[in-house]
């Protein structure tokens, strides 16, 4: 008989995580945890099942079909087996309508339960993302006909009636720069807007509503002259004809999520607001989806991390199993380290979002969120894709082999640095979020989540990085080229000082309740370093590209 090596087992996702239980256990008070408790059990099992069935059965992609037998344009969308289940599973278990509930914990309920559900999803959590976007953006709006015509199908905890939103910012001239949309919106004879244009990468075509930035029909150049606009897609089962879809993308990764290409012409739409700033009408969905975007990037890297550490006890090599192998042990606990100051971040973020939205938070933590939201999506996208390709390379060969799940975690990773502003351009809004005293406000936090620390050589550290990256900011802040080419070694500085300080507040209320791994985690943490900060040289970077 040959040798059959045991496959990675995947232990339960919420029962089994240690960082969720301990975060819950600390910030959420007793009456909500009961209620949550059943919602994240069985999202804990549905993930189990579908990562069974992912190690199972042969991964399919959706199907696009633009013309039925008799010539008829249909433009239908087959979906795979999980984006089936995704309307069911998440209103049932109300994942968007926790986020909206009526108090402070709201958010962190929600994303409790978006980071449980998000990989075994197959990335259903795009179209949910801006989903949630857009509830909050058309309620920040204040428009009442659209809160009240939307919000409760995009909240529905009933499957049939509920609504999928698009975000349609996208066009060929521009991801990062939609102050180039060319999308035209002009009003009919009837006083009607219809869209006119074409939108390059729509992730949630199968939506039945969409928020999309179009100029107004005269309007001028640029980003201020954009509107907002609510669109519907469906005259009740059939796709309304105004809306064409071209083909679906062929992709990297997210492969059972069905990006498309499609065409306006004459799409009816509302204006959500006045007919200008649509960027910034816009920006609460980008907030909010941008959150989503970190909390799916830390469930990747703890699905790749719980599998690679569940193979090293399976695994043996020299003698003995791979998690006894000094070098491989170390490997394993950095990234732990890592990944658990990512998980700090991205899980403040969504507390705070939260608690500013329910003005439960202190002064200060609206910047703080303004500034963290950037951060902690920049970090976690880079992160991901980090930790997920050193996850594979732990499984030695087997990682690289489709059928094992494994090459998909690192695939599917790369989305979350280019999704909803790629690094540089969230470095570049961390600038635009420093405006002001903003970094004051991240002192305070900082200050706020190491009182009464165990830890003073951390928090030294800390305030060391800190203070270096306020001297950065007085060396560079005049001169606007200089800035910018620094811009990223200084997000990532503040992430991880806020990443860092997080961690201090875990560690002590860990080590209280007698388990030392999160002070191990901390130590480990800045003992990989918090200063990125760059000196740009703008001479060196003009004759290394000339
Ligand atoms: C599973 C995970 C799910 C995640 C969801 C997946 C969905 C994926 C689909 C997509 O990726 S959709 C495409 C996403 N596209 C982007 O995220 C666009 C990237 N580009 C930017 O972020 C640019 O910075 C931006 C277009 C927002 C602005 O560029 P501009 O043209 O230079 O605008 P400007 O003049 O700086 O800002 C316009 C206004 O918006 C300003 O306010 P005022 O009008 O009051 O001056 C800004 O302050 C405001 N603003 C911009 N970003 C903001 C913001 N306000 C608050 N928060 C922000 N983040």
């Amino acid at each position: 008989m040959y040798f059959l090596q045991d496959p990675p087992h995947l232990s339960h996702p919420y029962r089994g995580d240690r960082l969720l239980l301990a975060l819950l256990e600390r910030a959420l008070p007793a009456v909500c945890r009961a209620a949550l408790d059943d919602d994240l059990d069985a999202l804990g099992d549905y993930a189990q099942m579908a990562w069974r069935r992912t190690c199972t059965t042969t991964r399919r992609k959706p199907v696009l079909t633009q013309w039925d037998a008799w010539g008829q344009r249909v433009d239908r969308i087959e979906l795979t087996t999980a984006w089936q289940e995704g309307a069911q599973l998440t209103t049932q278990h109300a994942v968007l309508a926790a986020g909206h509930g009526k108090n402070e914990h709201a958010r962190l309920e929600e994303f409790a339960r978006v980071y449980l559900y998000h990989v075994a999803s197959e990335f259903y959590t795009c179209p949910l993302a801006m989903t949630d976007g857009a509830a909050t953006a058309i309620r920040a709006s204040g428009n009442r006909e659209l809160i009240e015509r939307a919000l409760p199908h995009f909240l529905s905890r009933d499957a049939s009636t509920f609504w999928l939103s698009g975000q349609w910012m996208t066009e060929n001239t521009g991801g990062s720069d939609v102050g180039n949309t060319e999308t035209i919106a002009r009003q009919d004879a009837d006083g009607r807007w219809r869209l006119y244009g074409r939108k390059w990468f729509s992730s949630a075509v199968v939506g039945e509503a969409a928020l999309a930035l179009a100029r107004p029909e005269g309007a001028g150049t640029g980003t201020a002259a954009l509107a907002l606009f609510y669109v519907e897609t469906m005259d009740s089962q059939r796709r309304k004809p105004e809306l064409v879809i071209d083909r679906l993308k062929d992709k990297l990764g997210t492969h059972e999520l069905p990006t498309a290409e499609i065409h306006l012409e004459g799409l009816p739409a509302w204006p959500l607001g006045e007919l200008a700033h649509g960027v910034r009408q816009v920006a609460p969905m980008l907030n909010v989806t941008r959150t989503w975007n970190a909390i799916c990037a830390i469930a990747s890297m703890a699905r790749a991390i719980s599998l690679a550490c569940d193979y090293a006890t399976r695994r043996q090599a020299f003698g003995r199993p791979l998690i006894e192998q000094p070098l491989h042990a170390q490997t394993l606990a950095d990234m732990q380290a890592e990944f658990e100051g990512a998980f700090a971040l991205a899980f403040e973020v969504a507390h705070l979002l939260g608690r500013v939205e329910h003005g439960a938070a202190a002064p200060h933590e609206a910047a703080l969120l303004r500034l963290l939201t950037p951060l902690a999506k920049l970090w976690t996208g880079k992160l991901a894709v980090k930790l997920c390709s050193e996850a594979l390379e732990c499984f030695g060969g087997a990682g690289y082999i489709e059928d094992t799940g494994l090459p998909q975690l690192l695939r599917d990773a790369q989305v979350y640095a280019i999704w909803e502003g790629t690094t540089n351009v969230l470095s570049l809004d961390s600038l635009r979020a420093l405006a002001g005293d903003t970094f004051a406000a991240l002192r305070t936090a900082v200050h706020d989540w190491s009182a009464s620390a165990d830890d003073a050589s951390a928090i030294g550290t800390i305030v060391a990085t800190l203070d270096a990256a306020a001297a950065h900011l007085d060396a560079h802040g005049s001169n606007r080229d200089s800035l910018e080419a620094g811009a990223r070694g200084l997000a990532l500085t503040l992430a991880r000082c806020a990443s860092a300080a997080l961690l201090v507040r875990q560690a002590t209320w860990s080590s209280r309740h007698g388990d030392s791994r999160p002070a191990a985690a901390l130590q480990r943490f800045v003992s990989h370093g918090l200063n990125r900060l760059i000196a740009p040289d703008a001479n060196n970077t003009a004759l290394l590209l000339g």
